[in-house]
C-alpha cells in the first residue's frame, strides 16, 4: 500500500511536457521473446524425456510383460484381474482389494473404468494414473523390494471416493505363483482379496512407517 501510493506521488503529472518515450527498443523486446522460449524449451526436454522413461513398455514382439494386471476402477472400489490367468478380485467397503505382486518381473497395467475418473496411486511407489472412462491407460514396473503397500484413489469421484483404498502385496515369485495357483483353484476366494477371509490387512491400521525406501523404480 505505502509502495503503491508512493509511486502514485512521486511520479504524479507535473507538467504537459511528455516523458521520455521508450517504445520499440529491440533489443530488450529480442530479450524477453528470446529468454522465455529457450526457458521453455529446456523443460520440455526434459519433460519429454522423464515422460519417455515412466511410459516405457516393454515390447511386445519380445513377450511383453511378464504380468499382465487389469485395473478396473469404478465408484466405488477396485477390481484387479490378472489377465493371463484369468482371475480376479474385487474389494468390498469392509474388504478392500488386495493386489498381490511378485518382485523382479515386470508388470504391465492395464486401467480402465466403467464409470467416472478415478486414480490408482500407491504413495509408496512414487506414482500415480489416471483411470479414465473409454480409454486404457497403460504402464509398466519392476518392484524390488517385497512388502505391503497401501493405495488409494487419487481422484475425487463421489461419494465413497475416500473408501477407495486398496493393497499392493509384494512377495517373491514363488510366493505370487503359489498365491495364483490358490486363487485359480478356489475362486470363491477371490472375492475381496487375500484368500480367505479375515487375512486382510485394512489399509491406514499397520505401521509402514519403517520402510522409508521405494519399493520400484521406472
Ligand atoms: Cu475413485
Amino acid at each position: 500500500w505505502f509502495l503503491m501510493g508512493w509511486a502514485g506521488f512521486r511520479y504524479r503529472k507535473k507538467s504537459d511536457l511528455l516523458p521520455r518515450q521508450v517504445r520499440y527498443n529491440l533489443p530488450i523486446e529480442v530479450l524477453y521473446t528470446v529468454v522465455p522460449f529457450v526457458i521453455i524449451a529446456v523443460l520440455f526436454f526434459y519433460t519429454t524425456v522423464s515422460q519417455n522413461f515412466v511410459n516405457e513398455l516393454t515390447d511386445e514382439d519380445e513377450g511383453g510383460a511378464d504380468v499382465n494386471i487389469g485395473i478396473v476402477g469404478f465408484q466405488w472400489n477396485w477390481t484387479f484381474n490378472y489377465l493371463d490367468e484369468g482371475v480376479g478380485v474385487t474389494g468390498q467397503t469392509t474388504q478392500p482389494a488386495v493386489m498381490v505382486l511378485p518382485t523382479d518381473r515386470t508388470i504391465r497395467f492395464t486401467e480402465t473404468s466403467p464409470d467416472v475418473i478415478h486414480a490408482w496411486w500407491v504413495p509408496e511407489f512414487l506414482f500415480k494414473r489416471d483411470v479414465i472412462p473409454g480409454r486404457e491407460n497403460t504402464f509398466e514396473i519392476t518392484i524390488k523390494k517385497e512388502g505391503e503397500y497401501i493405495g488409494r484413489c487419487a481422484e475425487f469421484c463421489g461419494e465413497k471416493h475416500s473408501a477407495m483404498n486398496f493393497v499392493v502385496r509384494v512377495v517373491s515369485p514363488e510366493e505370487y505363483d503359489a498365491y495364483i495357483d490358490e486363487l485359480q483353484a478356489n475362486p470363491a476366494n477371490a472375492i475381496g482379496s487375500g484368500l480367505g477371509t479375515g487375512q486382510v490387512v485394512k489399509p491406514g491400521t499397520e505401521d509402514n512407517s519403517a520402510d522409508d525406501e521405494h519399493g520400484s523404480d521406472s
